[in-house]
Protein backbone atom coordinates (compact mmCIF):
# COMPACT_ATOMS: atom_id res chain seq x y z
CA UNK A 1 0.00 0.00 0.00
CA UNK A 2 0.63 3.31 -0.49
CA UNK A 3 0.85 5.76 2.08
CA UNK A 4 -2.54 7.51 0.19
CA UNK A 5 -3.97 3.84 0.54
CA UNK A 6 -3.97 4.03 4.54
CA UNK A 7 -6.06 7.17 4.37
CA UNK A 8 -9.87 7.32 3.79
CA UNK A 9 -12.46 10.30 3.66
CA UNK A 10 -15.65 9.84 6.04
CA UNK A 11 -18.30 11.69 4.72
CA UNK A 12 -20.74 12.51 7.59
CA UNK A 13 -24.40 12.42 7.60
CA UNK A 14 -25.08 15.12 4.55
CA UNK A 15 -28.91 14.62 4.43
CA UNK A 16 -31.41 16.67 3.39
CA UNK A 17 -32.82 16.78 6.85
CA UNK A 18 -29.99 18.53 7.86
CA UNK A 19 -29.51 21.03 5.28
CA UNK A 20 -31.36 24.35 4.85
CA UNK A 21 -35.63 23.05 4.44
CA UNK A 22 -35.06 19.76 6.62
CA UNK A 23 -36.22 18.47 10.08
CA UNK A 24 -33.10 19.17 11.77
CA UNK A 25 -31.57 21.65 9.45
CA UNK A 26 -27.98 22.91 10.34
CA UNK A 27 -27.17 26.52 9.38
CA UNK A 28 -25.72 26.11 6.39
CA UNK A 29 -25.57 22.82 6.38
CA UNK A 30 -25.53 22.72 2.48
CA UNK A 31 -22.79 24.61 2.62
CA UNK A 32 -20.40 21.55 2.39
CA UNK A 33 -21.92 19.75 -0.18
CA UNK A 34 -19.55 21.84 -2.92
CA UNK A 35 -16.42 21.33 -0.96
CA UNK A 36 -17.06 18.03 0.07
CA UNK A 37 -17.01 16.89 -3.47
CA UNK A 38 -14.01 18.71 -4.21
CA UNK A 39 -12.02 16.97 -1.55
CA UNK A 40 -13.66 13.98 -2.28
CA UNK A 41 -11.65 13.41 -5.49
CA UNK A 42 -8.50 13.73 -4.14
CA UNK A 43 -8.71 11.00 -2.11
CA UNK A 44 -8.39 7.43 -2.70
CA UNK A 45 -10.62 6.07 -0.42
CA UNK A 46 -14.27 7.58 1.02
CA UNK A 47 -17.32 6.32 3.42
CA UNK A 48 -20.52 7.76 4.02
CA UNK A 49 -22.41 7.88 6.95
CA UNK A 50 -26.43 7.39 6.94
CA UNK A 51 -28.28 8.66 10.19
CA UNK A 52 -31.25 6.31 9.56
CA UNK A 53 -33.85 5.99 12.20
CA UNK A 54 -36.90 4.16 12.82
CA UNK A 55 -40.26 6.25 12.74
CA UNK A 56 -40.53 6.61 16.57
CA UNK A 57 -37.08 6.79 17.63
CA UNK A 58 -36.01 6.77 21.31
CA UNK A 59 -34.08 10.18 20.33
CA UNK A 60 -37.37 12.33 18.97
CA UNK A 61 -38.83 14.56 21.39
CA UNK A 62 -41.90 13.35 19.88
CA UNK A 63 -41.22 9.91 21.49
CA UNK A 64 -41.26 11.12 24.71
CA UNK A 65 -44.52 12.71 26.24
CA UNK A 66 -43.81 16.30 27.82
CA UNK A 67 -40.98 16.93 25.91
CA UNK A 68 -39.80 19.45 23.38
CA UNK A 69 -37.33 19.69 21.18
CA UNK A 70 -33.73 19.89 22.51
CA UNK A 71 -34.61 19.31 25.83
CA UNK A 72 -33.37 16.23 26.89
CA UNK A 73 -34.09 12.72 28.69
CA UNK A 74 -32.05 10.39 30.96
CA UNK A 75 -31.51 7.17 28.98
CA UNK A 76 -30.17 4.24 30.71
CA UNK A 77 -26.77 5.00 28.52
CA UNK A 78 -26.93 8.64 29.88
CA UNK A 79 -28.08 12.16 28.75
CA UNK A 80 -29.51 12.11 25.56
CA UNK A 81 -30.64 15.38 23.23
CA UNK A 82 -34.00 15.03 22.11
CA UNK A 83 -34.49 16.00 18.63
CA UNK A 84 -37.33 16.72 16.34
CA UNK A 85 -38.24 13.95 13.83
CA UNK A 86 -35.70 13.70 11.29
CA UNK A 87 -34.01 10.99 8.88
CA UNK A 88 -36.51 8.96 9.30
CA UNK A 89 -35.81 5.00 6.74
CA UNK A 90 -36.83 5.91 3.63
CA UNK A 91 -38.12 9.41 4.27
CA UNK A 92 -36.92 11.60 1.79
CA UNK A 93 -35.03 13.30 4.45
CA UNK A 94 -32.87 10.51 5.46
CA UNK A 95 -31.74 10.93 1.67
CA UNK A 96 -28.51 12.08 1.15
CA UNK A 97 -28.27 16.47 -0.38
CA UNK A 98 -28.78 15.65 -3.87
CA UNK A 99 -25.73 17.37 -5.06
CA UNK A 100 -23.75 15.32 -2.87
CA UNK A 101 -21.26 12.74 -4.93
CA UNK A 102 -22.05 9.33 -3.66
CA UNK A 103 -20.86 7.01 -6.02
CA UNK A 104 -17.50 6.89 -5.44
CA UNK A 105 -18.09 6.12 -2.19
CA UNK A 106 -16.80 2.19 -1.31
CA UNK A 107 -19.46 2.11 1.76
CA UNK A 108 -22.57 3.91 3.80
CA UNK A 109 -22.86 2.75 7.35
CA UNK A 110 -26.16 3.34 8.51
CA UNK A 111 -26.63 4.72 12.31
CA UNK A 112 -28.91 5.00 14.51
CA UNK A 113 -31.53 2.36 13.67
CA UNK A 114 -31.91 1.03 16.93
CA UNK A 115 -35.38 2.18 18.32
CA UNK A 116 -34.08 2.23 21.74
CA UNK A 117 -30.61 4.50 21.47
CA UNK A 118 -28.71 7.10 19.34
CA UNK A 119 -26.28 6.75 17.39
CA UNK A 120 -24.25 9.90 16.51
CA UNK A 121 -20.88 8.36 15.77
CA UNK A 122 -19.81 6.29 13.17
CA UNK A 123 -18.04 3.98 15.38
CA UNK A 124 -20.41 3.46 18.43
CA UNK A 125 -23.50 4.06 19.16
CA UNK A 126 -24.11 6.42 21.99
CA UNK A 127 -23.67 4.03 24.86
CA UNK A 128 -20.04 4.47 23.71
CA UNK A 129 -19.42 0.78 23.56
CA UNK A 130 -21.53 -1.41 21.04
CA UNK A 131 -20.05 -1.16 17.59
CA UNK A 132 -21.14 -0.22 13.76
CA UNK A 133 -18.91 -1.86 12.53
CA UNK A 134 -16.87 0.72 10.56
CA UNK A 135 -13.60 0.38 12.79
CA UNK A 136 -13.30 -3.66 12.12
CA UNK A 137 -13.91 -2.42 8.56
CA UNK A 138 -11.55 0.22 8.19
CA UNK A 139 -8.60 -2.06 9.80
CA UNK A 140 -9.56 -4.91 8.09
CA UNK A 141 -8.52 -3.19 5.02
CA UNK A 142 -5.47 -1.55 6.44
CA UNK A 143 -6.89 2.31 6.70
CA UNK A 144 -4.73 3.81 9.48
CA UNK A 145 -5.97 7.73 9.10
CA UNK A 146 -9.68 9.02 8.71
CA UNK A 147 -10.34 12.52 7.36
CA UNK A 148 -13.56 13.53 8.72
CA UNK A 149 -16.27 16.67 6.99
CA UNK A 150 -19.72 16.44 7.47
CA UNK A 151 -22.48 17.70 9.44
CA UNK A 152 -22.93 18.40 12.03
CA UNK A 153 -19.92 19.49 14.17
CA UNK A 154 -20.20 19.07 16.96
CA UNK A 155 -22.25 15.83 17.31
CA UNK A 156 -21.85 13.48 14.62
CA UNK A 157 -18.39 14.88 13.33
CA UNK A 158 -17.20 15.16 16.68
CA UNK A 159 -18.18 11.92 18.29
CA UNK A 160 -16.77 9.93 15.15
CA UNK A 161 -13.45 12.06 15.57
CA UNK A 162 -13.25 11.04 18.95
CA UNK A 163 -14.18 7.74 18.41
CA UNK A 164 -11.31 7.51 16.15
CA UNK A 165 -8.68 8.69 17.99
CA UNK A 166 -9.87 6.12 20.80
CA UNK A 167 -9.36 3.49 18.41
CA UNK A 168 -5.82 4.51 17.49
CA UNK A 169 -6.76 6.06 13.92
CA UNK A 170 -4.68 9.50 13.35
CA UNK A 171 -7.99 11.70 12.62
CA UNK A 172 -8.20 15.26 10.89
CA UNK A 173 -11.03 17.04 11.00
CA UNK A 174 -11.84 19.46 7.65
CA UNK A 175 -12.98 22.50 9.70
CA UNK A 176 -14.83 24.73 6.67
CA UNK A 177 -16.26 21.03 5.37
CA UNK A 178 -18.49 20.97 8.47
CA UNK A 179 -20.96 23.17 9.96
CA UNK A 180 -22.84 23.18 13.29
CA UNK A 181 -25.78 22.57 15.56
CA UNK A 182 -24.14 24.76 18.44
CA UNK A 183 -26.48 23.92 21.01
CA UNK A 184 -26.02 25.45 24.24
CA UNK A 185 -21.78 25.94 23.80
CA UNK A 186 -21.84 22.40 21.84
CA UNK A 187 -19.91 23.37 19.25
CA UNK A 188 -16.68 25.23 22.01
CA UNK A 189 -17.06 22.05 23.84
CA UNK A 190 -16.49 19.18 20.74
CA UNK A 191 -13.50 21.85 19.48
CA UNK A 192 -11.85 21.35 23.01
CA UNK A 193 -12.47 18.13 23.63
CA UNK A 194 -11.63 17.20 20.08
CA UNK A 195 -8.20 19.45 20.23
CA UNK A 196 -7.38 17.41 24.18
CA UNK A 197 -7.63 13.87 22.14
CA UNK A 198 -5.77 14.78 19.22
CA UNK A 199 -7.54 15.63 16.68
CA UNK A 200 -5.91 17.77 13.66
CA UNK A 201 -7.98 20.16 12.17
CA UNK A 202 -7.37 21.50 8.52
CA UNK A 203 -9.13 23.94 5.94
CA UNK A 204 -10.00 22.11 2.42
CA UNK A 205 -7.41 23.91 0.71
CA UNK A 206 -4.89 22.39 2.85
CA UNK A 207 -6.12 19.19 2.77
C1 LIG B 1 -26.95 14.33 14.24
C2 LIG B 1 -28.37 15.02 15.90
C3 LIG B 1 -29.16 13.93 15.71
C4 LIG B 1 -25.71 14.61 13.44
C5 LIG B 1 -27.73 13.21 14.05
O1 LIG B 1 -25.60 14.10 12.31
O2 LIG B 1 -24.85 15.35 13.93
N1 LIG B 1 -27.26 15.22 15.18
N2 LIG B 1 -28.84 13.03 14.78
ZN1 LIG C 1 -30.22 11.46 14.39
Amino acid sequence: MTSQDAEILIIVDVQNDFCPGGALAVPEGDAVVPLINQLSMRFDHRVLTQDWHPAGHSSFASSHTGKAPFETAEMPYGTQVLWPDHCVQGNPGAAFHPDLVVDRSELVIRKGFRLSIDSYSAFFENDRTTPTGLAGYLKERGFDRVVLAGLATDFCVAYSALDARRLGFATTVITDACRAIDLNGSLAAAMAEMTAAGVAFVTADAA
